[in-house]
């Protein structure tokens, strides 16, 4: 016999018998539910002054039966019918209410939740006599906003509702709506969410760069969605109410993954993925992800990886589905494709032998360094924010070929070119990783030693893409990491690039106001005051050398 679940303790032993058998009854599969069994049900709910609750699947099979209080029942873990993006999950709960009450919020949101066939509530008259029924089912579109459809109450005589038929074209409704979307089925499909106290402005061109990383990432963004509240919930970052939504617009847009613009901690991690059947990560994780398919040496490879678990380990906690779903794909998997550890104990192994690694790469690499230095050429670095055209600017001065794009972090591990300036002396360039606001702080601790390498500069070419609209806000998270990283008090020359997408006036204005030299990287003609410029700086420094005291 199978198992009761909830709340059986205290019932006499007729009515537990009564309840298992409940499991021996079978439905004709178009049917609700059959009329003896709602009688029986009623009766027998009436009778223990709780609810009872069914779990029935497609084939009309009895999965779970589950004995509530007065007031709700608990559905227990059904994670056996684990369901496909865009699908539902082959359940269709049906439950007595004792207070002659319709559905409620609670049983919308199970509905959403565990996106089940279908819910329904049993009522019955004051005698325990079935009465109607309540039912509701997700629509596969939103139509005039309304993510459900509830039916107005059914009859006894009417339970006949061509169930199956039902559940099976909503299923196909559903699958036809995402497989719109399905063209490359090895893309993931992301839901973008921020919640948060800032202002709006502030927040949606935080989701917007969410959007540019997403794209980057290779990942498709079915929506964003945007929620301001006073306070943020410590718990679950947002409303029951709003989750309950994000979680139907999941389903209907048939996405496999939600990234959070949010930094998730582990406890919200949790509590949101026991609520949502779907990979959750969050911008962090998100970055990492792409840094991860960009890394080509091997030291960015270990610095990357080392980043990437020590931002999991403290959100792997036993037992976490949470992170059991991040087996694979965005947010589960290391650099060069390998899957990325997720068992505790070989977590914290792998750290410190990557932490090893790096260190022999690294006193490898700072032999070369030295080697290089001795040759005595001063150095120029080309920093900036992510996506500004650093790769292309060297690319044009030295005529080489680093990988530039319009995606963001091209660019992860640094590459240096000599640079004849006209007549008289020589310079290395060196490219480097772009820039990003927030940048999470485990890749910060990992690059830092690549970013330290900065600090041997003689001069810093501050790149900055003028056609975009947060480009201010990007000066300032620049300058925040140069003064984080102790970089401040190396001359610093702000460039303004991609000039040939504002008109001249607006970039002869903006040169003045940011006291920067305007260019455009692609146009080696326009980069004339700007050598002009370096050039002039490291005179100066070489006139002037530092450490010669
Ligand atoms: N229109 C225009 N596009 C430019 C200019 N400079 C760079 N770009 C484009 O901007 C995009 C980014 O250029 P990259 O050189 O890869 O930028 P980056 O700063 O190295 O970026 P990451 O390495 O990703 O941080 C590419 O699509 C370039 O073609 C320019 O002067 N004008
Ligand atoms: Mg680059």
């Amino acid at each position: 016999m199978k198992k009761l679940f909830g709340n059986i303790l205290g019932l006499k032993a007729s009515h537990i018998r009564k309840l298992e058998n409940l499991y021996r009854r079978r439905l004709p599969p178009q049917f609700l539910i059959s009329f003896e069994l709602a009688r029986d049900v009623s009766q027998l709910s009436h009778e223990i002054r709780r609810q009872i609750g069914l779990l029935i699947n497609r084939q009309g099979k009895i999965a779970y039966v589950i004995v509530g209080d007065h007031q709700k029942i608990v559905i227990p873990d059904t994670s056996d019918y684990r369901v496909a993006p865009g699908r539902l999950r082959g359940l269709r709960c049906i439950h007595t209410h004792l207070d002659n009450e319709p559905l409620t919020t609670d049983d919308l949101t199970d509905l959403a939740l565990l996106r089940l066939d279908i819910m329904a509530a049993i009522t019955m008259t004051e005698t325990g006599y079935f009465h109607k029924a309540h039912v509701g089912y997700i629509l596969p579109k939103s139509t005039y906003g309304k993510p459900f459809q509830i039916l107005s109450p059914l009859n006894p005589q009417d339970l006949d509702i061509g169930c199956l038929d039902l559940i099976q074209s909503l299923e196909t409704e559903l699958a036809h709506a995402t497989s719109l979307y399905e063209s490359d089925t090895e893309k993931e499909r992301a839901l973008l969410v921020s919640v948060t106290t800032a202002y709006r402005k502030i927040a949606l061109s935080s989701l917007e760069e969410l959007e540019d990383l997403a794209v980057s990432g290779g990942i498709d963004v079915a929506e964003k969605i945007l929620q301001l509240r006073r306070n943020v919930d410590s718990r679950f970052l947002m409303g029951p109410g709003k989750l309950q939504e994000l979680i139907i617009l999941a389903l209907q847009k048939g996405v496999t993954l939600i990234i959070f613009d949010q930094e998730l901690n582990p406890s919200q991690i949790r509590s949101i993925t026991d609520q949502i059947d779907l990979k959750i990560i969050d911008r962090t994780q998100l970055i990492l992800d792409i840094f991860a398919q960009r890394a080509q040496t091997r030291e960015g490879k270990l610095q990357v990886e080392l980043a990437q678990l020590k931002y999991l380990l403290p959100r792997l906690i036993a037992k976490n589905t949470a992170m059991s779903r991040l087996t694979g794909g965005i947010g589960g998997r290391g650099p060069g494709e390998t899957k990325l550890e997720i068992n505790r104990r070989r977590v914290r192994d792998r750290i410190k032998r990557l932490e090893n690694d790096l260190l022999s790469v690294r006193i490898q690499r700072k032999q070369q360094r030295s080697k290089r230095s001795k040759k005595g050429l001063p150095v120029i670095s080309i920093i900036g924010y992510t996506n500004a055209g650093k790769s292309t600017l060297l690319n044009t001065l030295t005529k080489s070929h680093v990988r530039a794009e319009n995606r963001l972090f091209a660019t992860l591990d640094p590459s240096s070119r000599r640079l004849k300036f006209p007549k008289d002396i020589e310079v290395i360039i060196t490219d480097t990783v772009g820039f990003i606001k927030n940048l999470p702080k485990d890749l910060m601790v990992a690059f830092r030693a690549t970013l330290e390498e900065l600090e041997s500069a003689d001069l810093l070419l501050h790149i900055i893409d003028i056609s975009n609209p947060r480009f201010k806000d990007q000066i300032k998270s620049v300058e925040t990491i140069l003064l984080d990283l102790n970089l401040d008090d190396i001359p610093l020359i702000r460039v303004l690039n991609k000039m040939d997408l504002v008109d001249e006036e607006t970039a002869q204005e903006l040169s003045r106001n940011f006291d920067a030299t305007a260019i455009s990287a692609k146009e080696k003609s326009s980069l004339m005051p700007l050598i002009e410029k370096m050039k002039d700086s490291i005179h100066r420094r070489n006139d002037n050398p530092i450490g010669m005291n």
